[in-house]
């Protein structure tokens, strides 16, 4: 069997969350490391519109969204923890408000003229330049409302705030770590480590958390070319579905996306979806039929 290959980038925290999954999986994996911005082809021709970053693909099955992409871990390592099903409503609360209201608020709070600067010098000032154009555009089409950067900041303190007084044990929901430990971790990975904010000065409990989760580190991996990937998707057929989802929608075409920023769509047959998981089935002339799988949460499927 292929090692799970994740398309991500460096400053991306989503791929972060995912990287650091993989670290505590201890799986070992491929990397392709993709543009910061579209057009990214490899994605195109894997996943069509979708254009968020990570994607992870393991042979002709492509995963969208970290938390297709920590199913995917969860059953490859056995580690049904990294995983959103059957988790107690108060972690699934916790990841929803912590995946998308405070990443938004971490995003927002970081980034100045100090992530601008690095930007620039690690890519170029026209790179940066389009950079910027893209996420304004990204965020003008946003249904998710952005705060401004002082709100930013109150609500990403409020939140380590909350974090030190739920880390009673080691990790935040017990002794070891669950899939809400990694959504609340890329957020702060973002503001403290990338954009170097001491915020948690005052939060000994959060720091010692951060510093459990660091040591997961990102497990062994390599790096390959897109193309390999594409070859991989090319070489292999979809997972055989054993068992219909019960939704009306099945076998119909359908348009799937994001329901909040970045919603572009995502075209193909509809060959699963239960109150979990969706799985489109695409087909391309470079990889020929692909199962692309999305979360339910968060997404919205219409008829195509
Ligand atoms: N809900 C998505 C969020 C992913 C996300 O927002 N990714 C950011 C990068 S961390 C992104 O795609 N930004 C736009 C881009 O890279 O084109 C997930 O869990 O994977």
């Amino acid at each position: 069997m292929q090692d799970i290959i994740l398309y991500h980038y460096a400053m991306s925290p989503f791929s972060e969350k995912v990287r650091v999954m993989l670290g505590y999986a201890g799986l070992s994996w491929q990397s392709v490391t993709v543009k910061e911005m579209p057009p990214r082809p490899a994605l195109s021709i894997l996943a069509g519109g979708y254009r968020k970053v990570p994607v992870a693909q393991n042979g002709a099955d492509v995963f969208c969204d970290s938390r297709s992409i920590a199913d995917e871990i969860a059953r490859l390592s056995d580690k049904n923890e990294l995983s959103l099903a059957g988790q107690p409503q108060d972690v699934i609360d916790f990841v929803r408000t912590t995946d998308l209201d405070v990443f938004l608020a971490c995003v927002i709070a970081a980034s100045d003229g100090r992530m601008l600067k690095k930007l620039i010098r690690d890519t170029s000032l026209f790179h940066a330049l389009r950079f910027l154009k893209d996420r304004i555009t990204m965020g003008r089409k946003s249904r998710v409302k952005a705060l401004r950067g002082p709100q930013a900041k109150e609500k990403v303190i409020g939140h380590i705030s909350n974090m030190e007084s739920m880390l009673e044990a080691d990790f935040l929901f017990g002794n070891s770590p669950c899939i809400a430990d990694f959504s609340a971790y890329h957020g702060l990975w973002f503001v403290c480590d990338l954009a170097g904010k001491p915020w948690l000065r005052d939060y000994p409990k959060v720091q010692a958390w951060m510093g459990r989760m660091k040591a997961f580190g990102h497990g062994k991996h390599r790096e390959i070319t897109a193309d390999q990937a594409l070859d991989m998707a090319r070489n292999a057929a979809p997972r055989t579905i054993e068992a219909s989802g019960g939704d009306p929608l099945e076998g119909k075409n359908v348009e799937i996306a994001p329901d909040d920023y970045g919603r572009e769509p995502v075209n193909g047959k509809l060959v699963f979806a239960d109150n979990h998981t969706l799985i489109l089935e695409r087909s391309h002339a470079r990889v020929g039929q692909v199962h692309v799988h999305f979360p339910r949460q968060g997404f919205t499927v219409n008829a195509a």
